[in-house]
């Protein structure tokens, strides 16, 4: 029953992120309900310092959170610069089916939260307060490539948001995104990743993509829709990162030395597809296949 079924996500902890999500595939679960539990997975994850609760603030020491989720019917949710609440992706998902909006932030994004039963949560965690602290002696916004890593499980201090991409034994196609954006951003900086288009799109014709890296290069290319449309016009999702990435880089060359970016693909075949600026960057995937059901894939230009 779940031939074809299969889970994408971005970084080495996409692997904790793909179990959780393959738990509902493979009970026979939506596309949907699989990436939402894949992303409150690293929601959770209090090794990871750029997702959910154990994220890195901003430079005032305030930590916020991005999420989106979709689905492939065009349905979707998003939160942005949310505070104090646990599970930003699952108050995406309540703003995609509770609301006539698609995305809320800041303090009605918490007043929305907390109206439809999440509870207000400090999250900040002391070792992200002390990084910060530490982080203030300098106050350089620098953001790392981190691509001298390569990134293996069990890495636990890689960076970066989870973007997950699901198609379930139906072959419905969903995706989320949830992160706490870049470290020491200002108060107020949004990032990709709630951004329907930016850090996420789906589109059950054709396929999906989410992007990790520096969200300002997203945003200014409208990356995931993209991916998505040059898989439309039958660029392999290989390719269609591929190109995608060429496209950042021809807009702004000057940055693309300093800035990493990431992208995953997965189209409605079933095929995936990935590449990055630089090296370093990897995904997870969950097929149900023989072998080792977590595969990391180095994507790395
Ligand atoms: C952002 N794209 O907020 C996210 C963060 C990320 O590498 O992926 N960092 O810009």
């Amino acid at each position: 029953p779940l031939k074809g079924a299969r889970v994408v996500s971005t970084w080495d902890f996409g692997v904790g992120a793909n179990a959780a999500a393959w738990k509902v595939l493979s009970g026979g679960g939506s596309a949907l309900d699989a990436v939402e539990a894949g992303a409150r997975w690293a929601e959770s994850d209090l090794c990871n310092p750029t997702v959910g609760r154990c994220g890195n603030p901003d430079r005032d020491g305030v930590l916020t959170l991005d999420a989106s989720i979709m689905a492939g019917d065009g349905r979707c949710g998003a939160v942005a610069a949310l505070e104090d609440i646990d599970h930003p992706v699952s108050v995406a998902r309540a703003v995609m089916e509770k609301s006539p909006h698609v995305m809320l932030v800041g303090e009605g994004a918490q007043q929305f939260a907390l109206a439809n039963g999440f509870r207000k949560t400090p999250l900040l965690t002391d070792s992200a307060r002390q990084a910060w602290q530490e982080w203030l002696k300098t106050s350089q916004y620098a953001p790392q490539i981190n691509a001298e890593r390569r990134l293996r499980p069990g890495d636990s201090h890689n960076h970066d948001t989870l973007g997950i991409l699901a198609m379930d034994a139906q072959g419905r196609l969903a995706g989320a995104c949830t992160t706490s954006g870049m470290a020491w951003k200002m108060h107020g900086r949004v990032g990709d990743s709630p951004i329907i288009g930016a850090g996420l799109y789906v589109d059950q014709e054709v396929g999906a993509a989410t992007a990790s890296g520096v969200g300002e290069e997203m945003i200014r290319n409208a990356a995931s829709f993209l991916v998505v449309e040059l898989m439309r016009q039958g660029h392999s999702p290989a390719d269609a990162c591929r190109e995608a990435i060429d496209r950042v880089v021809r807009k702004r060359p000057e940055d693309s030395k300093r800035l990493q970016v990431c992208f995953l693909a997965l189209g409605r075949d079933g095929r995936v597809g990935a590449f990055a600026l630089h090296r370093g960057f990897v995904y997870a995937l969950q097929d149900g296949g023989p072998g080792p059901h977590d595969v990391l894939h180095d994507a790395g230009s």
